[in-house]
């Protein structure tokens, strides 16, 4: 589809997702270089055919590279063969061993798979087995949440009660589950701002949870979730000891442990899984994104045999988890991840991001000093710059710089103020270096 073709369509119907509608639709100069047509490694070519440098891996989700031959293929084949497979009392040899790679891929002691088709539903799952495994245990009267302000567990009525970002929230206070709570976010400008990697200061926010559950008292409180890294606040990266410190006072106090994988699973962190990076163990474990490149619609939630044991009681004809989705192991998202799997291995892809993440650190640091960047962070391969709010108008000194880097091919992601950066894992240091250099030239440009 040419420029012209696109300049005909009717923008209204389509109600984009996280999106300011109007100021897309309403002026063809805020469309220039957003209107993608097709893709491949790690560039987006537009309508006009204008070439973008891809800084985001799509939405996180596609690491490895746009239409990989080998998951193409793989999408391609499965087709010929199984399209759907009734997901209920039924099921695949795929799906099954797809459970065993990715129990494999998780730290020891999570071996059992549940799928579901987004991190959202990933995140309603997984608070759903907290709930049901302590009522199974016998200690139903642990049923409040603590999620973490900043966090971002998707847009479900349990992802947004325990996330803590205020613009997905107070539109839907009235749907927001009871009884959770939040502990503080660990961002904070004067003691933090331009660390690369851990910062140091900030272990010492975990013991809010001390505070929590003197409040509640811990026998009402079922589980904690945290993103390990926070990605859609913008890179928020643990303090050194943080998550440790999480994991011994919810070991201490019988709450589980949720993970919420779904950026950092899966290659962004070097490793199968942020719990292995970080070295800290959880009790479930999200995912979405990552587990097949985006391809095909999918997420799920890996959880400890313990917890699984536990679900396993009653007459063995019954069901023991009532919770599901039709779609849940769907065939073709199941073909994308077992050859997204294979790429990670055969590409040597962790020992690549680890290689690649030094490239970054050292590409994002050197912004330092530019007008109006106030801080850099990095966490293996996702980075952020964050930029002084122009005068009265926050988020709008994010979108010039967004524009700018647009007219000179690098598509990056924006979320008031801060710019952030999660390139493929296929990227070259080179593209990571010129992307740099673009932002760069996009924060001088836009002013
Ligand atoms: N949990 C986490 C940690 C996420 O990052 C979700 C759950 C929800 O996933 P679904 O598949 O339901 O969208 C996410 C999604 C960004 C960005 O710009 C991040 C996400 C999605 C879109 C944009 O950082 N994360």
């Amino acid at each position: 589809m040419g420029h012209n073709d696109s300049e005909q369509l009717n923008l209204n119907p389509y109600w984009m997702p996280f999106s300011h509608n109007r100021y897309y639709k309403q002026d063809a100069a805020h469309r220039v270089h957003r209107m993608l047509a097709r893709a491949e490694g790690s560039y987006y070519w537009t309508t006009e055919n204008h070439k973008l440098y891809d800084a985001l891996s799509g939405l996180w989700c596609c690491g490895l590279g746009h239409r990989h031959p080998r998951l193409v293929e793989a999408v391609k084949q499965q087709l010929d063969v199984l399209d759907y497979g009734t997901a209920f009392q039924m099921g695949t040899p795929g799906v099954f061993k797809l459970a065993e790679r990715i129990a494999e891929a998780a730290p020891a002691g999570f071996e059992h798979v549940f799928f579901c088709n987004s991190g959202s539903e990933a995140v309603d799952t997984a608070l759903k087995m907290a709930l049901a495994y302590h009522r199974a245990r016998g200690e139903a009267h642990r049923t409040r949440f603590i999620g973490r302000e900043k966090g971002y567990h998707g847009v479900g009525f349990g992802g947004i009660s325990v996330g803590g970002m205020v613009a997905n929230r107070k539109m839907f206070a009235a749907g927001m589950l009871p009884g959770v709570d939040h502990l503080p976010h660990t961002h904070n400008l004067k003691e933090m701002a331009f660390s690369r990697g851990e910062p140091q200061w900030g272990s010492h926010l975990a013991d809010e949870l001390e505070r929590l559950v003197a409040l509640h008292d811990a026998s009402t409180i079922a589980a904690v979730i945290v993103e390990p890294m926070q990605g859609s606040a913008g890179v928020i990266v643990p303090p050194q000891g943080y998550l440790k410190r999480l994991r011994e006072l919810c070991t201490k106090h019988g709450i589980l442990l949720i993970f919420d994988e779904v950026i950092t699973g899966f290659g962004r962190m070097g490793q199968p899984f942020a719990a292995q990076y970080f070295d800290v163990t959880p009790d479930l474990i999200t995912f979405a994104k990552g587990v097949n490149n985006g391809l095909v619609p999918m997420g799920g939630v890996i959880a400890t045999k313990s917890i699984y044991d536990t679900f396993m009681t009653g007459p063995d004809h019954m069901v023991e988890f009532f919770h599901g989705y039709t779609y849940s192991g769907h065939a073709l998202a199941v073909a994308a991840a077992h050859a997204a799997l294979d790429v990670i291995a055969e590409e040597q892809i962790y020992p690549r991001v680890n290689a690649l993440s030094k490239t970054l650190e050292e590409a994002v640091h050197g912004l330092k000093g530019e007008a109006n960047v106030i801080d850099i962070r990095n966490c293996q391969l996702a980075a952020a710059v964050e930029l002084a709010p122009m005068e009265g108008k926050p988020g709008l000194r994010a979108i010039r710089v967004f524009e700018e880097a647009l007219k000179r091919g690098v598509l990056f992601r924006f979320t008031g103020d801060i710019i952030a950066m999660g390139p493929t894992f296929v990227s070259t240091p080179e593209e990571i270096g010129h992307m740099a250099e673009v932002l760069r030239e996009s924060i001088r440009a836009a002013g």
